[in-house]
């Protein structure tokens, strides 16, 4: 039987999916602006970050900071390869203009470990 501690609980659900849902709304008319600004920190063969979502056509503006050793933000779909010098940044922007998932890694061969530098440029396509 329903008590008075299951209606609670019920409460309680409901309260919070209309927190995530508000949550998303938010999200979403931030991402209606079309421009994001992402530091990117790369040492010890990882990516500060290692998934970048947008919108299609969204203006991607990236920072990428070397604490190391140099590293590279590539991405072969977008022809995108910036390198930085150790404890330097580079700073570059690109239109994320095809949607879909796209590996991006640091392609440098000086150091085996940035093999392991991995990450994923996830684009959503826009809807009409
Ligand atoms: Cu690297």
């Amino acid at each position: 039987m329903p008590s008075r501690a299951h209606a609670r609980r019920t409460f309680v659900a409901m309260a919070l999916l209309l927190a995530a849902a508000a949550g998303s709304v938010v999200a979403m008319l931030a991402q209606e602006q079309g421009r994001h600004e992402i530091t990117l920190t790369a040492k010890r063969y990882a990516f500060s970050q290692p998934r970048i979502e947008v919108a299609a056509n969204d203006v991607v503006k990236i920072t990428l900071v070397a604490e190391d050793i140099p590293h590279s933000f590539t991405i072969d779909e977008y022809r995108i390869s910036k390198r930085a010098a150790p404890g330097r940044s580079v700073t570059f922007e690109f239109r994320a203009d095809k949607a879909g998932t796209f590996p991006f890694f640091c392609n440098l061969t000086i150091d085996d470990g940035c093999r392991e530098m991995r990450g994923e440029l996830v684009v959503t396509p826009r809807l009409p």
